[in-house]
């Protein structure tokens, strides 16, 4: 075995810190589509597997006992996939010996990791402990893992690079999608890590759009949050552009998301907690809306009230790696505030080094929160409704970035993508 996954694995075991329980851990099978097309959806080992064995492996199972050590068991191969999928022997131990495994240690607890193994008696308990120290664990890239992502990065920085320049009046969403993740493509990309978000005009608003036909109007922005995936390590950069030349709200908006994000990024720091950042950039947002005749009244008391979430309704970011999610959560014991301006974040732990987080602050005017009558009665004071009003077509801007916590500054991985206007 590679001493990559050696030292990953010593690392893991270190974290569960079992004496007696056994983990297993699934890679899962592939999916049917419904309809009998004789077809599968693309099949991705799941990540903890994939974590503790790098490599794809429908059917397969790593197994670790305390008092023996980690076995890859495989799955035999059949003459018809050898036919029809060209596929050959995998290393490891043959599945057909998991029974035997198994009842050699029955009577043990069993922490069932990955996709659960059907017939396996898994304890709870030991399962939710095993996962959520393992989560940990994974949060920390290491060095194969960082290389992955830097490919995906410069995949990602290339289908950038090529769309901006493609972006004027009368381009679809979904045009400047295809050119997009060409570019991602035709850089190493094996696939897109997350549905491509392209929005004109007033679908840059909607948080997850899915691109259609509708062309980028005269004077519109659009935005464009999208990833290339190299080797299953994930790439996440949102950018907003302006067709043609930039109108004065757009600039004006794009200043204070930037300056946000740009603070925000700063403030990525060992130690510091995400909750924080998210808070700062909150304020600062705040502040940047109270300086457009938005919001009215002091930033903190703002953020306080949660009045900045009308127009910046999530997160801050997330962990993004393996995967476009990686291993984001909470730390034991947190639970997700019932607060409007924190319920939506998606981590609530302690930077630490080498964590790779996403920075992505936006603002935006979102008919389906600024038209809610009882949102208008609570902030009656706090926004400037008659201006709102006439911005509930504009849409969004959001600007993200990757960034690699480090002992020192932090290091942007997506800095190549630019961000000024
Ligand atoms: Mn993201």
């Amino acid at each position: 075995m590679t001493a990559y996954l050696e030292r990953r694995r010593a690392r893991v075991a270190a974290a569960w810190g079992l004496s007696d329980e056994i983990v297993l851990v699934g890679a899962g099978h592939p999916i049917s589509i419904p309809g009998g097309q004789d077809q599968t959806y693309p099949f991705l080992s799941h990540s903890e597997y994939f974590y503790l064995v790098d490599r794809e492996c429908e059917g397969g199972l790593v197994t670790f006992d305390p008092k023996e050590g980690w076995t890859d068991f495989v799955p035999d191969v059949t003459e018809d996939e050898r036919v029809w999928e060209g596929r050959t022997d995998v290393d490891g131990t043959p599945l057909s010996r998991l029974p035997a495994w198994l009842a050699a240690r029955s009577g043990r607890k069993v922490a069932m990791l990955g996709v659960a193994q059907r017939d396996v008696a898994a304890d709870v308990t030991v399962t939710a402990e095993a996962r959520e120290r393992l989560q940990q664990a994974i949060r920390p890239k290491d060095e194969v893992e960082l290389e992955r992502m830097r490919r995906a990065t410069a995949a990602t920085a290339a289908g950038f690079a090529a769309v901006r320049q493609l972006i004027r009046p009368g381009m679809t969403e979904r045009g400047l999608q295809v050119e997009l993740e060409t570019g991602f493509f035709r850089h190493g990309a094996e696939r897109t890590a997350f549905g491509t978000i392209v929005g004109a005009g007033s679908n840059s608003g909607v948080l997850h759009f899915t691109p259609g036909e509708r062309r980028v109007g005269e004077g519109e922005h659009v935005l464009i949050d999208a990833g290339a995936e190299i080797d299953r390590y994930a790439s996440d950069v949102t950018r907003a552009y302006p067709a043609g030349t930039p109108g004065g709200f757009f600039r004006e908006l794009y200043e204070v998301v930037l300056n946000g994000q740009v603070r925000g990024i700063a403030r990525c720091r060992p130690g510091t907690e995400w909750r924080e950042v998210h808070l700062a950039v909150a304020r600062d947002l705040a502040e940047g809306l109270v300086g457009l005749g938005i919001l009215r009244g002091s930033p903190d008391s703002l953020v306080e009230q949660d009045a900045h979430a009308l127009f910046f309704p999530h997160g801050l970011g997330h962990l993004v790696g393996l995967g476009v999610r990686d291993a984001s959560g909470y730390l034991p014991g947190r639970k997700r505030s019932t607060r409007f301006g924190l319920a939506f974040l998606r981590c609530d732990f302690p930077l630490q080094p080498n964590y790779v987080i996403t920075v992505e602050p936006g603002l935006y005017f979102i008919p389906a929160l600024l038209n809610d009558p009882e949102r208008r009665s609570r902030y009656r004071d706090a926004v400037n409704w008659a201006k709102v009003d006439t911005l509930l077509g504009f849409g969004g801007i959001r600007i993200e970035d990757d960034v690699l916590i480090t002992p020192g500054e932090p290091d942007v991985l997506t800095a190549a993508i630019p961000k000024t206007l």
